[in-house]
């Protein structure tokens, strides 16, 4: 994947502004890497946007229009995502602190009707400050995890486009799927009300 060769540090919110001045026709999946490669994200300016828990990665909204939606993901030591898909939509991820690996899925035999598939993994490889990637289109179901090895707490940023509140988990042993919602841990700095952080 792309080869960072940021020029520009900015605070989430300047990045998120760049982000926001990207005209909705020029908001590619080339162009948004671009930016994405060319402007890094100061470490310390996502504190404001870093919740951990002992249960779940957590998921922090920072900026939400109805082109968009960036949010930090807070990964503890050994926390990984479920399989899963993004709804169709484009997403881009960096990782200004820590590291992550990424395992790809291709679905077979997809039976919308039993509500069964067949995930097989692909493409492996690992997301840091140095190295963004996005989702690829055309097989974009996968799996994030912060390897227990890795030994360090890890902060991604995610962007979306368009937004999407729930995705399709993949049951690997059961050869199953489903719809999930999606929940945030906190938005726009301030902890949700009902989240009880362990
Ligand atoms: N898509 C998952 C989520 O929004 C995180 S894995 O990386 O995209 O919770
Ligand atoms: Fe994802």
């Amino acid at each position: 994947m792309a080869q960072s060769v940021a020029t520009e540090k900015l605070k989430i919110e300047d990045w998120v502004k760049g982000l926001a001045a990207i005209p909705e026709s020029e908001f590619s999946l080339q162009n948004v890497q671009d930016y994405v490669i060319r402007h890094a994200v100061r470490p310390e300016s996502l504190a404001k946007y870093c919740f951990f828990s002992r249960g779940n990665y957590t998921r922090n909204l920072v900026f939400r229009n109805t082109l968009f939606e960036c949010m930090t993901l807070c990964w503890d030591i050994g926390q990984h995502s479920r399989i899963h898909n993004h709804r169709g939509q484009n997403c881009w991820m960096s990782a200004p602190i820590g590291r992550l690996r990424i395992q790809n899925y291709r679905v077979d035999d997809r039976d919308a009707a039993k509500g069964t598939c067949r995930i097989v993994p692909t493409e492996l490889y690992d997301l840091d400050a140095a190295h963004p990637t996005y989702v690829n289109p055309m097989e974009p179901v996968h799996e994030v995890m912060n390897l227990a090895e890795f030994n360090e707490r890890a902060v991604s940023i995610h962007i979306y486009s368009k937004p999407f509140d729930s995705c399709e988990v993949y049951y690997r042993d059961k050869g199953a799927y489903a719809d999930v919602p999606l929940f945030f841990t906190s938005e726009y700095g301030k902890l949700n009300l009902s989240e009880k952080l362990l």
